[in-house]
């Protein structure tokens, strides 16, 4: 909607902005609305000729993707990138052919930080920290403050930044608090399947979990299963917090069976977007961009749920 004022006049090929995306693949839920998000933001429309590639959760495919990018010479290249490590190789590529690098969602780490021009996702530290300090006032408010709780953390794509982000913020705090006790931590690489696999182990080695956090909602789904499957009641003999906060957690949420999802907001398209219209005006754009995030749970799922498109 905002590009099409902007973009009023019928545009011919040759003036449409063509952006690549290195997307990581199609794991989760959110990266489905992702993915939607940029498909349904960069059209023809808009001005863009979007190519997008699914890297399939590989950054082998990533970085294939980025050198076909520069070799079409694309305008513009937009990578979500699946760990935070190895980059400057291609985007070193990536510079010398002139082409300017957004980051989307997760981040990077390089000690040359002319390699991308500016970066937006969420603060997976704070979310971490959102999901400790949910638990907190939920025991309180179930007078549970004093007791002893077991806790299993089921990790995202070791070396991804949101997992990184999500782990440390839940470590920390948890570390503050002697009152709980992180049993295991295992990746479920941010699907249902795996999330179910890892679970269904915990569940064998632990009888005694009063807690899971899930890095995203996929991998509590999973565990929900195995849950279920040992005879136990999710969301009642277990606590299940999760992240992003799509609609099927909303669902979850108000059916009893998630106690809280953790956002992590995944509609960056408008907001790359923004960005690369701003880069066009050649006005200089903020190098880091946070999206405010909220957390949902019984008390307002259900008047959040009707808003969310996703
Ligand atoms: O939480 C998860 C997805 O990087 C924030 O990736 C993103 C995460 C999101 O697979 O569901």
């Amino acid at each position: 909607l905002i590009f099409a004022s902007l973009f009023a006049m019928t545009v011919s090929a040759a003036d449409l902005i063509t952006v690549g995306y290195a997307q990581i693949g199609a794991e989760s839920d959110w990266r489905t609305a992702n993915t939607e998000s940029f498909k349904s933001t960069f059209t023809e429309e808009n001005g863009f000729k979007l190519i997008f590639d699914d890297a399939q959760q590989k950054q082998e495919n990533q970085i294939k993707a980025i050198r076909n990018f520069i070799q079409q010479e694309v305008d513009y290249i937009v990578l979500a990138p699946i760990v935070e490590t190895g980059w400057e190789t291609v985007l070193g590529e990536a510079k010398e052919a002139g082409i300017p690098v957004i980051l989307s969602d997760r981040q990077i780490k390089v000690t040359d930080d002319s390699l991308y021009v500016a970066w937006v996702g969420g603060n997976f530290l704070q979310e971490g920290y959102n999901a400790v300090e949910w638990l907190d006032g939920y025991l309180k408010e179930n007078g549970r403050e004093n007791e002893d709780i077991n806790i299993v953390l089921l990790q995202g794509t070791i070396g991804s930044s949101a997992q990184v982000g999500r782990t440390e913020g839940v470590e920390k705090l948890l570390a503050d608090r002697p009152k709980y006790h992180l049993l295991a931590k295992q990746t479920g690489e941010f699907t249902q399947a795996k999330g179910q696999e890892v679970m269904e182990s915990f569940l064998k080695s632990y009888d005694d979990i009063d807690v899971v956090i899930a890095e995203n909602d996929d991998m509590g789904y999973g565990a929900m299963e195995a849950i279920k499957a040992a005879g136990k009641v999710p969301g009642k003999d277990i606590i299940m917090i999760s992240y992003d906060s799509g609609r099927r957690a909303f669902e979850k949420v108000i059916a009893g069976e998630l106690n809280v999802t953790v956002e992590c907001n995944p509609l960056h398209g408008p907001r790359v977007a923004e960005i690369i219209k701003k880069l066009e005006a050649g006005e200089t754009v903020d190098k880091i961009q946070y999206v405010d995030e909220g957390v949902f749970d019984i008390k307002n799922a259900a008047e959040i749920l009707p808003t969310r498109t996703y």
